[in-house]
């Protein structure tokens, strides 16, 4: 495929996709509008999932299969029922999560989001979250750079930690494999840092280093879903989404830290560095 022709291809999946999300918002709002949204727990005591989680997973993934035969999926919910291991082969393949920040949503804070990415050959070429509650519409197509409702936008200039508002998904302290990692990087990052923000919602915090006002974000042991989206946002608005310890991430397996900035990128992993070496935390 020419270069311009699959500039075309993926600008139709880009404008299929947008209205799509679009048109999600409000079936999602019903839920969290409810005085009270009735939720199940998933595998886990906090991970949670409601009648709105799968309801707009299965309208995208039915709306992009119609428009779209060609392509893939791997989706939060999906991949929940089937008990499957999510695989990203070279196909157009979108990775969705119907709801980022369920919590948020159950107990009506406004940081939850509609994600989704879609990578062609494993790399992310389409970003799309959307935050019904301030009606926020973030997007991105390769090369295209990052918008927000349509306006363009970017990460901030800042290249010191010291400077920094960092944000980090303290929730995840509670995930036994990574307990003890991200309480060290969570203390490190924030007593050099000039503000932490715990935004509840990994893809809403990626936005808003897109956007300039989170300038880094840093987390191990996402799932694809949570990142796929706002990763290709943040790399349009300028900035850098990098595996924890510095190169690629892993879009299957993210650890990642996102940074508006390589310098800020480098202070972090310096520091991550030094809280993964520490010893003597006991919590
Ligand atoms: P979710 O709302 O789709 O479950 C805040 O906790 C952020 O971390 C949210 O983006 C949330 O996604 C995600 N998250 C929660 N538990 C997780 C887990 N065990 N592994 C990876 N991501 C998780
Ligand atoms: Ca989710």
């Amino acid at each position: 495929m020419s270069d311009s022709s699959e500039e075309q291809t993926i600008q139709k999946y880009y404008d299929v996709a947008l209205e799509l999300v679009m048109k999600c918002g409000p079936v999602a709002s019903e839920g969290y509008e409810q005085a009270k949204t009735d939720y199940q727990t998933k595998d886990a005591f906090y991970d949670f999932v409601t009648v709105y989680d799968k309801k707009v997973e299965d309208l995208l993934i039915a709306g992009l299969k119609k428009a779209f035969p060609e392509t893939q999926f791997i989706g939060e919910e999906d991949t929940a029922t089937n008990k499957s291991e999510p695989e990203l082969t070279d196909a157009p393949t979108w990775i969705i999560d119907p709801i980022d920040g369920t919590t948020n949503f159950i107990r009506r804070f406004p940081n939850w989001c509609i994600s989704v990415g879609l990578a062609i050959r494993k790399e992310l070429v389409v970003g799309i979250v959307y935050i019904p509650v301030v009606n926020e519409m973030y997007s991105a197509w390769k090369g295209q750079g990052a918008y927000l409702n349509g306006q363009r936008i970017s990460v901030s200039k800042c290249t010191k930690i010291k400077n920094a508002v960092f944000g980090a998904e303290l929730s995840l302290i509670q995930y036994p494999p990574i307990h003890d990692k991200q309480i060290k990087r969570i203390c490190k990052l924030t007593s050099n840092c000039s503000g932490c923000r715990s935004m509840g919602s990994a893809a809403v915090s990626l936005c808003y280093v897109a956007r300039g006002s989170l300038d880094c974000f840093a987390v191990d042991d996402l799932h694809p879903w949570d990142i796929a989206g706002g990763a290709l946002i943040i790399r349009e608005a300028g900035g850098l989404v990098q595996h924890s310890k510095g190169g690629e991430f892993s879009i299957l397996k993210p650890d990642c830290i996102a940074a508006a900035t390589p310098e800020l990128a480098k202070d972090m992993i310096d520091l991550i560095n030094e809280a993964d070496e520490l010893t003597d935390f006991t919590f």
